[in-house]
């Protein structure tokens, strides 16, 4: 398999964590989001995802898989071993909820693209961008705090799409100095899924594109 992905892109950080809790081997194939523009506008990635976004994941009879959480579905039902959801269907849902919105609700304001458009095309100064990030931060992850029953991770003694999706976020929150000391179920259920070899080689700064 061959992952599209840049070192930074939370999206991407959530497909390598899921791809190395089902211990399945890929190559990774750096898109740099800002390096001569962005190369995923690049035709030859444009060909590869038509959203120009990563993660992008080619599987090896050729097809290619886009959008995160399509991704990690495609791979918990095709390699079951370890679920990344709870055999209850209310803990299903709860587990959905948390990385929805984290992933739809949280990361979509923070995202690249958007924050490019803030700048350039309204004109904002960097502070004012830095205060957009951290408002919708801060407002998403007191939802998640109280959404939380860690134990040690979000939703008990196993690993689940909430943690997965978790994990990057906190790394985005960190990387733009969002104080988090009002958040100590999340910090907890970080650092524990930290721990694991499976998250660790997911981080940003263990990429093979990492600067
Ligand atoms: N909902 C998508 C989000 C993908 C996404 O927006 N990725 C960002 C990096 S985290 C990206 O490629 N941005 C490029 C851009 O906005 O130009 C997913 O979960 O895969």
């Amino acid at each position: 398999m061959k992952l599209y992905s840049f070192f930074r892109s939370s999206a991407a950080y959530r497909t390598r964590i899921a791809l190395n809790l089902k211990g399945l081997a890929y190559d990774t194939v750096p898109i740099h989001l800002s390096k001569d523009g962005g190369k995923q506008f690049s035709p030859e990635y444009k060909a590869i995802n038509p959203q120009m976004r990563v993660p992008a994941l080619e599987l090896p009879n050729g097809d290619v898989l886009t959008q995160s959480l399509a991704i990690i579905d495609y791979l918990d039902e095709v390699y079951p071993e370890p679920p990344f959801l709870p055999t209850d269907a209310v803990q299903r849902a709860k587990v959905r909820a948390l990385a929805q919105a984290i992933a739809c609700d949280i990361h979509p304001l923070n995202n690249v693209g958007p924050l490019k458009y803030i700048k350039s095309a309204l004109g904002k100064e960097q502070s004012a961008i830095d205060a957009w990030y951290h408002h919708w931060i801060l407002l998403g992850f007191d939802a998640v705090e109280a959404l939380l029953h860690p134990g040690p991770y979000s939703f008990g003694p196993r690993v689940t799409l909430a943690d997965i999706c978790l994990v990057p976020q906190v790394a985005n929150a960190r990387r733009f100095k969002v104080p988090l000391d009002r958040f100590p179920k999340i910090v907890a259920v970080d650092a524990a899924c930290l721990a694991l070899p499976a998250f660790d080689k997911a981080r940003p700064e263990n990429q093979p594109d990492a600067e």
